[in-house]
């Protein structure tokens, strides 16, 4: 169970931030703002208490945190983003976390890793090898989790942005799967459910307690996931997906 989150509200920068989809067109900042109080209004629905953080307009990508950091009861770490923009949205984030955990750890040069790489499955770590996360830094974080009686390992990346653009896991051996990790044997023993290719953005679902955040206008996700017994809540995440973000990167769950 996860009682707690920490989100960052989104910067007015934010409309240049990285993005892979430029025909998407620019976020509209009003609707990011509204969609952004939706999102910690369904955290809340889902039992967590909020630490929000202020906006950062130096950093258009800042508000999604999760690549800033891995968050566990015992320890926390601070990453480093592989994306140069990126690096230095850490400042600051091992004093937050440290009011939170007993220990902040760090992933430091010539180590890079973003948190949206990382899929926690109890105590076992999955680390995608992407553009932004190296073995260097898998390396660093799978030795740091030895530390404390976990393990990772590391999946080689399609052409995805973060491991957690593509797979999710809701929990009680159950894994959304998009296509390009559909033949991947590293997952074969879960039960999988295969994200359609006309709804690959929701590959990215949150599962958060009793609830599966699921970003809006995807039926045949939605549809089965509640086959599989679980509550949802949906969310408009137009904005966000401009720039490449899910569900999972507006927050750092523990
Ligand atoms: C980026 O490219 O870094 C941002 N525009 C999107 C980050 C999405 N984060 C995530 O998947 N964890």
């Amino acid at each position: 169970m996860f009682s707690k989150a920490i989100v960052r509200i989104p910067s007015r920068s934010m409309t240049k931030g990285i993005t892979e989809h430029p025909e998407l067109g620019v976020p509209d900042y009003g609707l990011a703002l509204k969609q952004h109080e939706a999102y910690i209004r369904a955290l809340e629905r889902c039992g967590l208490s909020i630490t929000v953080l202020p906006a950062l307009e130096e950093f258009p990508d800042s508000c999604f945190v999760e690549d800033v950091a891995v968050c566990t009861p015992d320890f926390a770490l601070v990453t480093n983003p592989g994306a140069s923009t990126r690096k230095h949205e850490t400042q600051g984030i091992a004093d937050i976390l440290s009011a939170f955990v007993p220990v902040v750890e760090r992933i430091q040069e010539p180590g890079t890793l973003e948190g949206g790489d990382v899929m926690m499955v109890g105590r076992h770590f999955y680390i995608g090898l992407s553009r932004r996360t190296n073995q260097a830094g898998a390396n660093a974080f799978i030795d740091i989790l030895k530390r404390y009686g976990r393990t990772g390992e590391t999946v080689t990346m399609p052409p995805t942005l973060h491991l957690k653009t593509g797979l999710s896991y809701l929990e009680g051996n159950v894994l959304l799967v998009d296509q390009g990790f559909a033949a991947y044997k590293q997952f074969a023993a879960f039960d999988r459910i295969a994200v359609p290719a006309t709804e690959s953005y929701a590959a990215n679902c949150v599962r958060v307690n009793e609830y599966v955040l699921v970003p809006s206008g995807n039926p045949a996700v939605l549809a089965s996931i509640k086959a599989r017994g679980l509550a949802t809540i949906e969310l408009d995440m137009s904005e966000y997906r401009k720039l490449d973000g899910g569900l999972s990167c507006l927050s750092l769950r523990f």
